[in-house]
């Protein structure tokens, strides 16, 4: 908390703020204020002291450090409750403990590095330090379990949109989760639930975004892409988490009542709608022509033998 206030002082100094000033404010003495510094140190600030002139902040870190992912967050709930870590299995193994333990809704899990990142039905999620947003969102949400996968789309959209707001890069939903940038992933998104047949009791939105990565392992050399490599330079990761953040927080209060204002966002920004397209769902294959989603979020298939099939879950292969 005070290094919150301490840094909020800081960035809002145009030169230099004495230490006295700073412990008068805080109201805390000289050493605390100087031990708060060497904590903003550590964690990758850049401050300068002067002798007679006092502290300035020179830079921040690219971290999503709570501070950082809270200086400027504008939302109510998503994102007010941070915890970090530098190195985790899965921030979505994190999300779901907390959650079982009562944490609040709009609780946010961020890590700089996963070691058993993952995506959905166990398959891994490539997750190199520093280079990519790795969150977990905790939901309560008010809705049934069977419309729950509408909650994936609601984040696919807050994904396109934050994006595309600080990238200008054209970024599109290939149904149900990935974030495609010319034809290559550059997010996916893991909805887990925990629920009875009629109640929800959490669900956990998992995020994994390439925003700095420079290198991908051979097997996704030509179907991975991160932002960097798109537009040419790096991109900010805490910027972008809060425009995520914000967009979803916005998209999350239109449910359930305003759910159709979500599906046509969704269906906007969708390169899935209209394709001739092949589903691979766990149990069958079905290929034809992508047509719509329904009010529950399952796509709607027109099959080369003239059927429609509607499909809750799987991957879809765009032709
Ligand atoms: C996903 O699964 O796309 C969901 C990914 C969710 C990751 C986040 S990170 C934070 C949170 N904590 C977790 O442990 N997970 C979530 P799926 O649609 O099943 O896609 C997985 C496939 O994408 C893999 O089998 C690879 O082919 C490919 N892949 C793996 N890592 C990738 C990466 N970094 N970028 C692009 N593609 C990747």
């Amino acid at each position: 908390m005070k290094e919150d206030i301490l840094l909020a002082m800081l960035a809002r100094s145009d030169g230099y703020i004495s230490g006295e000033d700073i412990s008068r404010r805080l109201g805390v003495s000289r050493t605390a204020v100087w031990k708060y510094m060497e904590d903003l140190r550590r964690a990758g600030y850049v401050i300068e002291a002067v002798p007679r002139r006092g502290y300035r902040l020179v830079s921040r870190p690219d971290k999503l450090i709570p501070t950082e992912v809270r200086a400027g967050l504008d939302t109510v709930r998503l994102g007010q409750a941070v915890h970090y870590y530098t190195e985790i299995g899965s921030t979505n193994d994190v999300a779901r403990e907390l959650a079982l333990k009562g944490a609040d809704e709009g609780t946010l899990v961020v890590a700089e590095k996963q070691i058993k990142g993952r995506g959905r039905r166990g398959r891994h999620w490539v997750s190199p330090a520093g280079t990519g947003i790795f969150a977990s969102l905790i939901l309560r949400p008010n809705l049934l379990p069977a419309h729950a996968p509408i909650l994936t789309l609601t984040a696919a959209v807050a994904g396109a949109e934050a994006i595309h707001e600080l990238t200008e890069l054209p970024v599109g939903i290939k149904w149900p989760n990935d974030l495609l940038i010319r034809g290559r992933k550059t997010a996916g998104i893991l909805t887990e639930m925990s629920a009875e047949i009629d109640t929800i009791f959490h669900v956990i939105i998992g995020v994994g975004i390439n925003v700095n990565t420079d290198s991908f392992p051979e097997e996704l050399q030509y179907v991975a892409t991160s932002l960097a490599k798109e537009v040419g330079q790096e991109v900010s990761r805490q910027r972008l988490l809060q425009l995520f953040l914000q967009r979803f927080e916005k998209w999350y209060d239109c449910l359930p009542s305003k759910r159709d204002r979500v599906l046509d966002r969704w269906r906007r920004l969708s390169i899935t709608l209209g394709r001739q397209v092949t589903v691979f769902s766990p149990n069958f294959t079905v290929q034809g022509q992508a047509l719509d989603i329904d009010q529950e979020g399952a796509l709607l298939i027109h099959t080369t033998n003239g059927e429609q099939v509607r499909i809750l879950s799987g991957d879809v292969s765009l032709r």
